[in-house]
């Protein structure tokens, strides 16, 4: 019911009506896209309210629930949005509605009408549950606030009925329920994982905080709770759990004022990876900015400070902030009253006065640390100083392969058989596993286009090793040359002496095992060209079935060999099983594998390169049997996958 209102009214208590027909036409602009990420996003917007109110001091329980029929409800114990009347201009008439309507139907609406806290409103970030709402083909809010339950349903974004009182409460809170709109999403089936993922990350940014998922959907039926006492500096030890740490317990710096809080925790590892997270109210700024700034030229100060203090390193010598952030894990969280959100992707922090406060905060914190725990102190500069050691040495390992002419490719490696087209754009490479299948491959290739490279057993994992090593490693080397197109910052495409690069390994654990490592380094030395799409993998079969006169057909999978023997019938008919490329004849080899005209290549994408670099960085660490589950499943997700020549 729309009452009128009577009398005069004030500009400042009118409020512009800005439909939310913006929103469904361009829904992009407002969540990012409609994919599963857009979809995903919703959810994300309204949990964003109930951590604002959590910042507030007001909420410390979240629970996001999807429900049998797919929609989802989020409930907080928040104040519950406001439901006094506000006047409004509706259809050119003034009107009275519930400040819940207004929220729900007003862009911008949903920021706090005053009061303190952090505003969340970066990026995609604080437009808020309006957009939720317009995106939505139905949703319904629940308040709880004064005493009373009050509840209003709409229909993508316009109110059904004004809010109604349903009954009463002691308790405060809100409950978004929604049924995201199918006319606007490519999906709307929600993920379990992807919620918990972005949860889990809420819940170790908000210590205390308790975050519930539960979903009720028939046959997904799965719950999972989050709180983290110590928040941050339970997230680094999560993100080392695989690695041998450096500190005992990893260090966590808090400083709040009135204005601001910063938060750091941070604990070396003994690998090499640098791995610094950085947030500002919650929200992942991926770009970093001025509490990165901060951090990063802090840590670099103090430890060459403490070195020369001590009488660690010579005052002529520095290292560097690369050498320092070597198998660092760190958080830094800060969150502040206005923060200004830049960049291409406004995941990066503005506010140039965060710059300082970060950097005061860890010089206090680390300083102190380090004073009162001179053994751990003088180890971390050890490590760093054999940080510094090694990369000069890989500098001058590069520096010295370049002068030999290794990473021009002047001196081919003796193991290719290299191909008689000069042309690039005609010629392609085979990355063998061992000598043996490199043999039949050297006989059975088309000598005109095609080059061999037969590499020996397992290559280096470039995650575990420094530049130097990696450059010092035959097999990588031998790829170097043969490319000829140099490696990381002296990558040049145009030097490349092959169209195709093609990993051909066996089709078991070992062949996915080398292919990954192959991935790895391709895609942290030479990722133009898998951007490129210049990467395939081959597809060796794993079955040769003959029967009487016909000839021979192959299966590529356990399941193909099944469909094939149905169709053929299996009376009298013989398989063989490949146990590698060596045991297959050259023709065989060609025939299966090589021919362009009968082979099936597997272009990798970027995605293929970053799990597989992504596992060995992060997941497996020394566990040999998450490391087995993986390649397990790898293999089969390369048999699987839609296959394209
Ligand atoms: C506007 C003002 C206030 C709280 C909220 C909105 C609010 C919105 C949502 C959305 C989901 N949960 C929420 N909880 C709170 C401040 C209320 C006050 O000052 O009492």
């Amino acid at each position: 019911m729309e009452e009128k209102v009577q009398g005069s009214y004030t500009a400042d208590n009118i409020q512009v009506l800005e439909g939310l027909d913006p929103v469904r036409k361009r829904p992009g602009m407002y969540i990012g896209s409609t994919d599963e990420r857009g979809l995903h996003h919703l959810i994300v917007e309204v949990v964003d309210n109930a951590v604002d109110e959590a910042l507030a001091g007001y909420c410390d329980t979240c629970t996001v629930e999807i429900a049998r029929d797919g929609s989802v409800s989020i409930t907080d114990n928040g104040r519950g949005i406001p439901v006094d009347k506000k006047k409004i201009v509706k259809n050119g008439k003034a009107v009275e509605v519930s400040a819940v309507e207004v929220v729900m139907t007003h862009l911008h609406a949903g920021g706090k009408f005053g009061g303190g806290g952090y505003n969340v409103s970066g990026g995609l970030h604080g437009v808020g549950v309006t957009v939720v709402n317009a995106l939505s083909e139905w949703l319904e809010v629940e308040v709880s606030r004064g005493g009373k339950i009050h509840r209003q349903r709409f229909n993508r974004g316009v109110p059904m009925k004004d809010l109604a009182v349903i009954g009463k409460t002691n308790i405060t809170g809100t409950k978004v329920s929604f049924m995201p709109d199918s006319d606007i999403f490519e999906t709307v089936d929600f993920n379990f994982d992807t919620i918990r993922t972005r949860l889990r990350e809420v819940a170790y940014l908000n210590k205390g905080f308790n975050v519930n998922l539960i979903d009720n959907r028939e046959g997904r039926e799965k719950n999972e709770s989050f709180r983290f006492d110590n928040g941050i500096l339970d997230f680094v030890e999560y993100l080392n759990r695989n690695k041998e740490a450096l500190f005992p317990q990893a260090l966590y710096i808090e400083k709040k004022t009135s204005d601001n809080e910063v938060e750091i925790a941070m604990q070396y590892n003994d690998g090499y990876n640098e791995n610094i997270y950085a947030y500002a109210n919650n929200i992942n700024t991926e770009e970093g900015g001025t509490h990165l700034e901060g951090f990063r030229n802090t840590l670099t100060k103090i430890i060459n400070d403490y070195a020369h203090k001590n009488g660690l390193m010579k005052d002529s010598e520095r290292l560097s902030g690369e050498d320092v952030r070597e198998g660092l894990t760190a958080i830094i969280s800060v969150k502040l009253k206005n923060p200004q959100f830049e960049g291409q992707t406004k995941t990066k922090l503005g506010n140039s006065e965060m710059r300082g406060i970060v950097g005061k905060a860890l010089s206090d914190g680390l300083g102190t640390y380090l004073e009162e725990n001179p053994q751990i102190a003088k180890e971390l500069v050890m490590k760093t100083i054999t940080a510094a050691n090694a990369r000069e040495a890989a500098r001058s390992a590069r520096e010295n392969t370049r002068r030999k002419g290794v990473l021009e490719g002047s001196t081919l490696p003796g193991k290719l058989a290299d191909c008689s087209d000069r042309d690039p754009s005609n010629t392609e490479i085979y990355i063998v596993e061992g000598d043996s299948a490199g043999g039949t491959a050297k006989q059975g290739r088309d000598r005109r286009f095609q080059a061999i490279l037969p590499l020996r057993g397992k290559i280096l994992n470039v995650q575990k090793a420094r530049l130097n090593r990696i450059l010092e490693n035959a097999e990588i080397r031998a790829m170097i040359t043969a490319f000829g197109c140099g490696i990381g910052e002296d990558f040049d495409e145009s030097k490349l002496r092959y169209d195709k690069i093609i990993c051909m390994t066996d089709a078991d654990v070992d062949g996915s095992h080398i292919r990954i490592l192959l991935l790895t380094f391709f895609y942290n030395f030479m990722r133009p060209l898998i951007e490129k799409g210049h990467v395939y993998s081959a597809m060796p079969p794993l079955y040769k079935i003959s029967k009487g006169k016909r000839p021979p057909e192959y299966a590529y999978s356990d399941a193909e060999l099944a469909t094939k023997l149905d169709e053929i019938g299996r009376k009298g008919a013989e398989v063989q099983r490949y146990k590698g490329l060596g045991e297959m004849s050259k023709e065989q080899l060609w025939e299966t594998t090589m021919s362009p005209e009968h082979r099936t290549l597997i272009r990798i994408t970027m995605d293929d390169a970053f799990e597989a670099d992504e596992i060995f960085t992060t997941l497996m660490g020394d566990q040999p049997e998450l490391r087995r589950k993986f390649i397990e499943e790898n293999a089969k997700m390369i048999a699987t996958k839609d296959l394209d020549v």
